[in-house]
C-alpha cells in the first residue's frame, strides 16, 4: 500500500519534470530570503533543487508595457534554480505561492517591492496558457536578471542571440556563492 498522502496522490504527475524558477527579492534580508526559499523548496511534495545559480544584484526593472523602464524600490537580488519534480504545474505553482505568502509577500500594487517572488519559467518542454499559469513565464526573455543567471546553470536554455537583446541591463554576480 502506497504511503503517499492524499495531496501528493492528487498533484503527482506519473514522470518527474525539469524545471526552472526564477528568485527575486527586493525588501527586507533579500539573501536570506532567497536562500531560505531554496530550501523549502526541497520541501516541497515530489520534488528536489538540481542546480542552483549565483546571487546577482540587479536594478528594478519594468518591462510590462513592452519597453523598459525603471521600477520603483531598492536593488534586487536574483537567481534561477533547476528542480526536478513530479508536481504537475498547476500544483507546483500553488506551492511557490505558498512560499510567496510564507515570506510575509504583499501585493499592493504591480512591480511593488517584495520580500519574495518566485516565478516558475519554463516546466519541461510544457506550453501552458491558463488564467493562472503562463509557460513558458512571458516575459523571461526581456530580462537580465532572469536571463543570466538561467545561462548560468542550464546554457542550452539561452541563446547568445537572446543575452546579446538583454546585454545592456545592470546585473552584477556577487561573490557570496550559491543562492
Ligand atoms: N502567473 C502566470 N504565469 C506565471 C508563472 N509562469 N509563474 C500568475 C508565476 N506566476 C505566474 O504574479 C501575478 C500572477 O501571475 C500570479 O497570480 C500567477 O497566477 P505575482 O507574483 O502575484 O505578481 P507580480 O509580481 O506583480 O507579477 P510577476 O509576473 O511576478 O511580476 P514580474 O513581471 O515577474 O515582475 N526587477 C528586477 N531587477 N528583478 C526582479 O526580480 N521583478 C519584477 C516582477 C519586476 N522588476 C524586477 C523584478
Ligand atoms: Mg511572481
Amino acid at each position: 500500500m502506497s504511503t503517499d498522502s492524499p495531496d501528493e496522490k492528487t498533484a503527482a504527475r506519473r514522470e518527474p519534470v525539469t524545471a526552472y524558477v526564477a528568485l527575486g527579492a527586493n525588501l527586507g534580508n533579500a539573501g536570506a530570503a532567497l536562500r531560505r526559499a531554496v530550501q523549502a523548496l526541497e520541501s516541497l511534495p515530489l520534488t528536489q533543487v538540481r542546480h542552483r545559480s549565483g546571487l546577482y544584484k540587479t536594478a528594478p526593472l519594468d518591462t510590462d508595457s513592452g519597453n523598459e523602464a525603471p521600477a520603483p524600490g531598492a536593488d534586487y537580488l536574483n537567481a534561477v534554480v533547476e528542480i526536478e519534480t513530479g508536481l504537475n504545474a498547476c500544483a507546483l505553482l500553488d506551492g511557490l505561492q505558498q512560499l510567496e505568502l510564507q515570506s510575509g509577500r504583499e501585493r499592493p500594487y504591480r512591480n511593488a517591492p517584495r520580500t519574495l517572488d518566485l516565478d516558475l519559467l519554463l516546466y519541461g518542454s510544457a506550453r501552458i496558457e491558463s488564467p493562472r499559469l503562463s509557460v513558458p513565464h512571458p516575459r523571461m526573455h526581456q530580462r537580465a536578471f532572469v536571463l543570466v543567471p538561467l545561462a548560468e546553470i542550464a546554457p542550452q536554455q539561452v541563446s547568445a542571440e537572446q543575452l546579446q537583446a538583454v546585454k545592456h541591463q545592470a546585473i552584477e554576480q556577487l561573490g557570496s556563492g550559491l543562492v
